[in-house]
This record gives C-alpha cells, sequence and structure tokens, in this order.
C-alpha cells in the first residue's frame, strides 16, 4: 500500500499517531477485507467477564488467533466463539502494514476488528492477554472519527485525548504498549467510507503479536 506521512507524531514513550497513513483506495480496500471477513466469521458482541454485561462494540477476527471476551474471561482462540468456525486468513495488507510501521519480526497472529455503532464506546483499559508482551500493537482506523483517549501506566495516570480519523496507523510500542486507553466516542456522520450495510460507522483493526518468541530466538 502507498502512503504519505500527513502528520506523524511520535513519542518517546513509544506512542505514534501516522496521520493519514493510508490512501482512500487503500481504506476502501479494507472495508472491502472486512466486510468479507464478516461473511464467513459474524460480527459478534463480546461480554464483560463475571458480570457478563455486554459491551457496547461488536467484535471479529483474521488470523490463527482471535480475540475473544465472555463471561468466563479475556483470551485469544483459534475459532469463533459462536460458529466455532477458524477465523478468516489475515490479509496480507495487513501484514505489510505491521511489516512498514512496526519494528517486530515476527508477524501478527491476531488482527482484531472493532465495529462501532453510533452510541459504542470502549472504557479505559489495559492490553493484557498477550503473551508477546514487548510486541507493538499496531490500531488502523476507518470511517468516522473517535474520540481516542491516552493514559498511562496506571489508572490515575494523566490522560490526553486525540481525535483519530479514517487512515490513520497507530502505532503503541515501547512503554506505552502498556498504558491505559480507551474511545470515548464516535463523531458520528464524520466519514463516508463505511456502506450503511455493515452496521457501524467506525472499523477499528488492531494487529497483535500474541505468542511469546520461543527459547531459540535471541532479540
Ligand atoms: C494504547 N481499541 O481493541 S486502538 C482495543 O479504537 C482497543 O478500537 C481501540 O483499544 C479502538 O484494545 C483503540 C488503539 C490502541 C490499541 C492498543 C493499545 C491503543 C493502545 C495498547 C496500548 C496503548
Ligand atoms: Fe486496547
Amino acid at each position: 500500500m502507498t502512503h504519505t506521512l500527513a502528520g506523524t507524531l511520535s513519542e518517546p514513550s513509544g506512542f505514534r499517531l501516522l496521520a493519514g497513513y493510508l490512501s482512500r483506495a487503500d481504506q476502501e480496500t479494507l472495508v472491502g477485507l472486512v466486510m468479507a471477513g464478516l461473511q464467513a466469521a459474524p460480527a459478534f458482541r463480546p461480554s464483560m467477564p463475571r458480570s457478563g454485561k455486554p459491551m457496547s462494540l461488536m467484535m471479529s477476527n483474521f488470523g490463527p488467533l482471535g480475540w475473544v471476551a465472555d463471561k468466563s474471561g479475556y483470551r485469544y482462540q483459534p475459532y469463533h466463539p459462536e460458529t466455532g468456525t477458524p477465523w478468516p486468513h489475515m490479509p496480507r495488507c495487513l501484514l505489510d502494514i505491521w511489516s512498514a510501521v512496526s519494528d517486530w519480526s515476527d508477524p501478527p497472529e491476531a488482527c482484531l476488528v472493532n465495529l462501532y455503532g453510533p452510541r459504542a464506546r470502549l472504557g479505559m483499559h489495559i492490553d493484557a492477554d498477550e503473551d508477546a508482551r514487548d510486541a507493538p500493537v499496531v490500531s488502523i482506523s476507518l470511517g468516522d472519527k473517535a474520540r481516542f483517549r491516552l493514559g498511562g501506566p496506571s489508572r490515575s495516570s494523566k490522560t490526553r485525548s486525540f481525535i483519530v480519523s479514517s487512515g490513520d496507523v497507530v502505532v503503541l510500542g515501547g512503554a506505552s504498549r502498556r498504558f491505559y486507553h480507551g474511545v470515548d466516542g464516535v463523531l458520528e456522520g464524520s466519514s463516508t467510507l463505511i456502506p450503511d450495510t455493515i452496521g457501524a460507522r467506525r472499523i477499528n483493526l488492531t494487529l497483535r503479536r500474541v505468542t511469546a518468541p520461543g527459547p531459540s530466538s535471541v532479540r
């Protein structure tokens, strides 16, 4: 995929916002791939462990592993929680984006697809279900803009918010990998990218390395 670096914000924490990284054509390609993926692996609504409270966003995955959440906990597993079918394969262009923006030689094993309707949000949390704790997470935003909130290593750390737009790529590496973050809300109607048939106004893709390197690997 071709790209421009319209506005790159890099921070000592390892947080990088590559604003305008993907062209409109690339964004359309990704939406098409997500639509195809959802045919094979329909969006499911995860629920909070213990309480069982449903989350406001819907999810699916690509790749050998997918992130799921239900009453028994959060985990990665190789099959869809409702259909029992393996997740659709990871599209090559996502592997290419990972290679271009991350410094991690192993490919991502999971692409979590987050689907935001008008009222969906994501509370502040740390991504901690990956054994590869030091591998970055790469996030791709598509469709409506969202207010993204980045905190720090503890729940009480001060937070800042950013607007993320369609085509922006965020690399969460270094210390920022273990920072609290969340999505306060979606700016409804701020993009024309996503067709109504998807039933979501914003799509966020996160590429993740899940398994830790084996004992023979040197890093
Ligand atoms: C900062 N998704 O799926 S992506 C998630 O827009 C998640 O759907 C949000 O947080 C979304 O877990 C935000 C950006 C992101 C992803 C992982 C991070 C920011 C992060 C890990 C550490 C710090
Ligand atoms: Fe997260």
